[in-house]
């Protein structure tokens, strides 16, 4: 075992609170949902009966309407805010009100892979709620065979310039005082700012004062905008849950439907202006206007659209550590800050993934030796700056240890 291999067992160790992971301490002290199947995947590695149960303890949050949570608050801490109190989610634990991207059911069937003993065991016990998770999207978040998100939160890309143009769409009026504390873990330049806190927790409010009604949200929140991180990830799932229920001898015909809605629906993400994939502010009708990694999922979501590479080639070339989370020829471009910027492994992992599969294996192995060489530098923090590799945000990060030890090493 190498000594990288070995600080990234100790970080997943580390950050193991008992049936489920922290992304790290201090700044992240609870069990956020994408972070926990990268977690999962990563015990899989030599434990996987410790795989199992990041799972099963993330799904056991899900509320009765379907939705997994974004965070699950098993613990209050008083280091992260906005907690349990803020957020009052009405699930079987304290949790937000929010989901994530929905990567649980591929993930489930590559660890399921890996466990010739129970994998076909677990996989049947944990589809019927993957199952009713995806059917909430389609309830609640699907339009014109694209997935929306209602949150920036929800992305998981949370300080995007994606957001730029709904937001200022908001006035975030009625919020209460409120302390961050993030601030306070990790330099302020490379958090989001004070504004985007405003309108994050405006969001929140309105959620929260609805008692997460999705039917009045989908009616009245300023906050309604197509993602391709939403919709690829879905898709993708959605493609692996048709392969579990084949297996399983579940029926396969209501995934097979939602698989074809979005397929046709994914070129509503396409913005012409840039040639790209993009979100779009339904309120407005306009697209986010700039590439982000979440573009390059395309391929992860088995659309294999080549129009995608010269973005890729382009962004690839222009910093040494590929994917930068936004263009570095657009205006927005920063570096250090959060989402707007910024490199993160496992966007690395998931794109390549998708490159991998459609046959782009040249640029799979890239992107794939750059994560390596990144860690290698630079250890495994929460995001690197594309420049240089720079670790930026919080350290000793459960994702960036799970994607070595799963993927990069
Ligand atoms: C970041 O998001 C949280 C809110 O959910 C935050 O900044 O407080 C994002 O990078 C998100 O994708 C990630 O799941 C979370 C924990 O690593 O941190």
């Amino acid at each position: 075992m190498s000594d990288l291999d070995a600080q990234a067992r100790d970080i997943l160790r580390g950050n193991d609170k008992g049936g489920y992971t922290v992304p790290t301490h201090g700044l992240y002290p609870y069990q956020w949902n994408w972070d926990s199947v990268f977690a999962a995947w990563g015990f899989a590695v030599d434990d996987l009966p410790r795989a199992w149960a990041e799972i099963e303890t993330l799904l056991a949050g899900q509320w009765d309407n379907g939705m997994v949570p974004h965070i699950l608050f098993h613990q209050v801490d008083p280091s992260y805010f906005p907690g349990p109190d803020v957020w009052q989610g009405t699930g079987p634990v304290p949790s937000s009100g929010i989901s994530q991207p929905p990567i649980a059911a591929t993930f489930v069937r590559q660890i399921a892979a890996l466990d010739a003993a129970n994998g076909a065991a677990k996989m049947r016990a944990l589809f019927p709620a993957l199952l009713k998770w995806h059917r909430w999207f389609y309830q609640w978040r699907s339009e014109d065979g694209a997935i929306v998100v209602t949150h920036p939160w929800e992305t998981g890309r949370d300080n995007s310039p994606d957001w730029d143009p709904p937001f200022a769409a908001i006035d975030p009026v009625g919020i209460d005082t409120y302390q961050r504390r993030d601030t306070g873990h990790v330099n302020q330049d490379e958090r989001p700012r004070k504004y985007e806190y405003d309108r994050y927790l405006y969001l929140v409010k309105l959620g929260a004062d609805s008692g997460w009604d999705e039917r009045y949200l989908r009616q009245v929140t300023p906050f309604r905008v197509a993602d391709p991180t939403m919709s690829f990830t879905l898709l993708r799932a959605n493609r692996d849950l048709l392969a579990m229920a084949a297996e399983l001898g579940e029926p396969t015909d209501e995934i097979a439907t939602w698989i074809a809605a979005q397929e046709a629906g994914a070129q509503t993400l396409w913005n012409p202006d840039i040639a790209a994939y993009d979100t779009c502010d339904l309120r407005s009708g306009a697209f986010g206007g700039g590439v982000s990694s979440a573009a390059f999922l395309c391929w992860y979501a088995g659309i294999h659209d080549d129009r995608m590479l010269g973005h890729l080639e382009r962004i690839m070339s222009a910093e040494t550590y590929g994917i930068a989370s936004y263009d570095p020829d657009h205006a927005a471009y920063e570096p250090k800050r959060y989402w707007r910027g910024p490199v993160w492994a496992m966007m690395n992992m998931l794109i390549a993934m998708g490159l991998h599969e459609a046959g782009h294996t040249a640029h799979a192995d890239a992107i794939r030796a750059n994560t390596a060489r990144m860690i290698t530098e630079n250890g495994f923090a929460e995001y690197f700056d594309p420049r240089d590799g720079a670790p930026a945000g919080g350290r000793s990060f459960t994702w960036t240890a799970a994607v070595w030890l799963g993927w990069a090493s």
